[in-house]
């Protein structure tokens, strides 16, 4: 097949989901062309059977935003004709599935058929979608997609709650890639974090309101009175700076390490002994699969659709929104014992083997089959 991918290129989970996915499906020999504003950051390098197709939205004194819909919905216009694409999948319903949408009929009037899969990946719906700035848009645009996914089934049931839905949306669960995130030794980096042998929590975010990171210093602290221990925040973000004022305020900042945007996240991961998502809201959290799947248990919220992958007293612990006095008692539980806290590991690696890449890729493959039958059945 040949593939039109949309997304946002930035570190966001969307934009991460679709490029790998994009990446696995060239792997299999389909044909990927990445339609976005800049080289998505994990396709860091060249790979046969991708091509990317930058949009630029130009600039003109008059706009005081660009309008990069209407850039978007052209070059996916452009895009489509010359490449001769099969199919559209755009992650992230603002604005992608509205430039979607308008791309499709105009090809639509120059006799070319390009259906359209939307992935619905979390704040699109929770937070801004439903915003009344946005909902009349998003609303119109995931109904006359050619086919919906959502990443959760909690996210699914939040798009029927929230928006008048007059279609079928399938669950396609976030994968992960076994062969990048997976526990590799690296005891002397685990050596220069915790000299002393300090247990490492860890919390990868982009910082912003919804994902709480206060309830991770906050958390943190609690740990530290009862066992030795070390906290690595990863990301950057709007909070990033509240962050380190409650640090200061809390007087732990020797003990937290700020590490800023990362590529190789993995490696952090692999000398972690918990990881800390305590999200206000959360559709389905790559950060923590990404975790459980080298060897590191979560402690989280149970927001969303956190409960769909992190398994209560088994891949590690949930608690209310806010409740870090709970997730606190909960880590300590874990880390203060050796033989615990390994078994918790063991079951965090092999939960998150449900949601393998070579899992899920066949199930986006069967949905864009579907997709693209039902309109040719619909066509004759
Ligand atoms: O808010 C983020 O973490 C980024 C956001 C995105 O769309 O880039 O992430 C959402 O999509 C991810 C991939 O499907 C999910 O794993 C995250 O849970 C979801 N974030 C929220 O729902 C807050």
């Amino acid at each position: 097949m040949k593939i039109g991918i949309v997304c946002y290129p930035t570190y966001g989970g969307s934009g991460v989901i679709a490029t790998e996915l994009g990446k696995a499906l060239a792997r299999k020999g389909h044909h990927v062309h990445f339609i976005t504003y800049q080289e998505p950051v994990r396709l860091d390098s060249y790979y046969e059977n991708i091509f990317y197709h930058e949009v630029s939205a130009l600039d003109y004194p008059l706009f005081q935003y660009q309008p990069y819909e209407s850039a978007l919905a052209s070059k996916i216009v452009d895009v489509a004709k010359f490449e001769s694409l099969d199919i559209l999948h755009v992650h992230y319903a603002i604005p992608h599935a509205s430039s979607a949408l308008i791309a499709r009929s105009i090809l639509k009037e120059n006799g070319y058929n390009l259906p359209f899969v939307t992935t619905l990946h979390g704040t699109d719906i929770t937070l801004i979608g439903k915003d009344p700035g946005y909902k009349p848009v998003v609303e119109y645009s995931i109904n006359h997609s050619d086919g919906i996914t959502s990443v959760s089934e909690f996210l699914k049931e939040d798009t029927y709650r929230n928006f008048s839905i007059t279609r079928d949306i399938e669950v396609v669960p976030n994968f992960i890639d076994f062969s990048r995130f997976k526990k590799t030794d690296k005891d002397h980096f685990k050596k220069a974090i915790a000299p002393n042998g300090e247990k490492i929590l860890i919390h990868v975010s982009n910082f912003r309101k919804v994902k709480r990171v206060e309830d991770v210093v906050r958390m943190f602290d609690l740990v530290l009175k009862k066992l030795p221990a070390k906290l690595l925040l990863v990301g950057d973000g709007p909070e990033r700076m509240n962050i380190e004022i409650l640090c200061r305020k809390l007087g732990n900042c020797e003990h937290v390490r700020f590490l800023g945007k990362q590529d190789a996240v993995e490696d952090l991961l692999a000398i972690s002994d918990v990881f800390v998502l305590p999200s206000e809201t959360e559709s389905f959290g790559l950060a923590a699969l990404e975790a459980m799947a080298c060897e590191v248990p979560v402690i989280s919220s149970n927001a969303g659709g956190i409960p769909e992958i992190n398994v209560q007293g088994k891949t590690g612990f949930m608690s209310n929104v806010g409740d870090y006095e709970d997730m606190a008692k909960n880590a300590v539980l874990m880390l203060g014992d050796d033989v615990r806290l390994k078994t918790f590991k063991q079951n965090a690696y092999i939960h998150a083997q449900t949601f393998s890449i070579e899992n899920i890729l066949p199930l986006y493959e069967k949905y864009y089959e579907k997709v693209l039958r039902s309109k040719v059945e619909l066509a004759v």
